[in-house]
């Protein structure tokens, strides 16, 4: 027992994807030991099994004997670890659901870079693999505001480089591959034969996994169990500070994989994936997709590939992902879910059968397999819906435009902004709201504004104030909202959309066609006087 002052961190409170800090800080004495210890006094550690693993950033090694150490000592009966201490976001998920597990530690700080001056990060995981729910994470948060000792065991480091069970005195450690069970999930949701054979007709792809967790996936998958071409994995090797990347899979992070696409020699097909492996940009020949549209092509043709036979049971998606995929729902006689951003949300839908697939914009798509997005996942039935289809993502993209019309969709960041200027915009903006309704803006009339509030349709729980959105009339919109991973001043996320019906006008420059919208969110929460910024330093 190591005793702590109570008061000693008062900034445990975990964001829209688990506890975020600069990596220095999980460093400081006592306060990894001081988090997970709330989380094993909230969610119970005696008798019971869990899973741990990590994205492979700076300190992931280390935090993973310090969580053993406690675990033990806390009466965990046995951890499933990944070997060297690597497990990607969704592979963790499945483990946990596969061993019918009590649930597991995930270390990553995700998309954030990584290394000793950047950024490192820890969440929860429930029983059905998913992220806890906010009930869950605000507990935890609590105890950590009043934790006056920990529980760890001095007890010698257990070698996460070899394959099998080990003691950490009377708890079991069972170091696992963390890729074949995996891959065996994959394997059973995606014809792989059919895949095989358009690798095998010369089909050729570029992989990118920016230095992160999904090298060892990729590789295994991709190029020795469907036969794309050696090499067709770039930055396969997971490194601690991801090799200086920073591993956010967009059209920013990702340039070197937008210039092979957009290049003279582009292969037929791009991906890449983000620190922990569950996002994923997909990207054709000479042509981006966005991943709002990611999803709602995925939504559309998920019954040509093995799992999704049966069709879906809904689809749900956060409120600032564009509306295309409920063109496609409301198609298939589909409920589309509209939820607050972050995976947490989708939980309860999937666990209740009332949503299949799930997406958000910021490249993340999963399904009812795991309870995580899933970056490999979603590139494997891109992969299965082009063996299937025939044709190119271009093609594939126009077909659907012309089918279901086309959202114009943009996302625009504002990063590190002073915090408090950032939150008195907001807050300027949210009293703004009850009179905007109305009101003409750049030639456009407001159909409603509001402060996204969300009541869960399984347990009746109410998120509030998740994003100030305002529509308008023809259904262009405007969403703001401060990010909830950063770990440095406050991000503004600006999210843009238009509908365009076609036939006419599908082929238009994103940015070009979201002009007026663009210039509606100028006009109305006034970014360049509040921030002192002229323009986003991310678009995707
Ligand atoms: C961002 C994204 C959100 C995503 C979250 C976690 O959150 O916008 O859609 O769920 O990251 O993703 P925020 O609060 O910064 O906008 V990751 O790949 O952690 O696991
Ligand atoms: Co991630």
């Amino acid at each position: 027992m190591t005793a702590i002052p109570t008061t000693a961190f008062t900034d445990q409170k975990p964001g829209t994807s688990g506890l975020r800090k600069k990596t220095r800080v999980f460093m400081g004495p006592h306060y990894l030991e001081n988090f997970v210890q709330a989380t094993f006094d909230v969610v119970g550690a005696k008798g019971k099994t869990f899973v741990l693993g990590g994205d492979g950033r700076f300190y992931n090694d280390r935090a993973v004997q310090i969580i053993l150490a406690i675990a033990a000592a806390n009466g965990a009966a046995r951890v499933i670890v990944g070997q060297g201490g690597i497990l990607s976001t969704p592979a963790a998920s499945h483990l946990i659901r596969l061993n019918k597990t009590d649930g597991g530690l995930i270390l990553s700080a995700s998309h954030n870079p990584g290394g000793i001056d950047e950024d490192f990060g820890i969440k929860f995981n429930m029983p059905n693999g998913g992220p806890a729910p906010e009930s869950v994470t605000e507990a935890i948060y609590q105890r950590t505001l009043a934790l006056g000792e920990y529980h760890k065991l001095s007890a010698p480091e257990v070698d996460l480089s070899r394959l099998g069970r080990s003691h950490v005195e009377k708890m079991f450690v069972d170091v696992i591959d963390p890729v074949s069970d995996y891959a065996a999930l994959m394997e059973s949701l995606f014809d792989f034969d059919a895949i095989r054979a358009m690798f095998a007709r010369g089909f050729r792809m570029r992989m990118d996994s920016m230095c992160a967790v999904t090298g060892p996936y990729a590789v295994e998958i991709l190029e020795n169990r469907l036969g794309a071409a050696k090499g067709t994995v770039t930055h396969a090797t997971p490194l601690p500070d991801f090799g200086g990347m920073h591993p956010d899979p967009n059209p920013t992070w990702a340039h070197e994989l937008m210039g092979e696409m957009m290049g003279p020699d582009a292969p037929d097909f791009g991906a890449a994936s983000d620190g922990d492996g569950d996002r994923n940009m997909v990207v054709g020949r000479g042509i981006y997709v966005s991943p709002s549209d990611s999803l709602a092509v995925l939504a559309a043709n998920a019954h040509l590939a093995k799992g999704y036979k049966a069709g879906l049971k809904g689809i749900a998606r956060s409120m600032p992902t564009s509306a295309a995929v409920d063109r496609v729902g409301a198609a298939m006689g589909l409920t589309t879910y509209e939820t607050p951003t972050g995976w947490k949300f989708f939980g309860n839908l999937l666990d209740a059968g009332f949503a299949t697939i799930c997406g958000e914009e910021s490249f993340g798509t999963g399904s009812d397999h795991v309870r995580e997005k899933d970056g490999l996942w979603a590139i494997l039935l891109w992969l299965n819906i082009l063996a299937v289809r025939g044709g190119s993502v271009a093609e594939i993209l126009a077909q659907h435009w012309a089918t279901y019309g086309r959202n114009y969709y943009s996302r625009h960041d504002y990063e590190a902004i002073e915090t408090a200027r950032a939150d008195a915009m907001m807050e300027t903006l949210r009293a703004k709201l009850p009179n905007l309704a109305g009101q003409k803006v750049q030639g456009m009339t407001i159909a409603a504004a509001d402060d996204f509030s969300y009541t869960d349709p399984v347990d009746g729980s109410i998120s509030a104030r998740q994003g100030v959105r305002i529509v308008f009339d023809g259904g262009a919109r405007i969403v703001l909202r401060l990010s909830g991973t950063g770990t440095s001043g406050a991000t503004l996320r600006l999210y843009l959309e238009r509908y365009q019906a076609g036939p006419e006008g599908l082929d238009i420059p994103v940015q070009t066609a979201l002009a007026p919208v663009i210039a509606a969110a100028e006009d109305i929460a006034q970014i360049t006087a509040n921030t002192g910024r002229t323009a986003p330093d991310v678009i995707s």
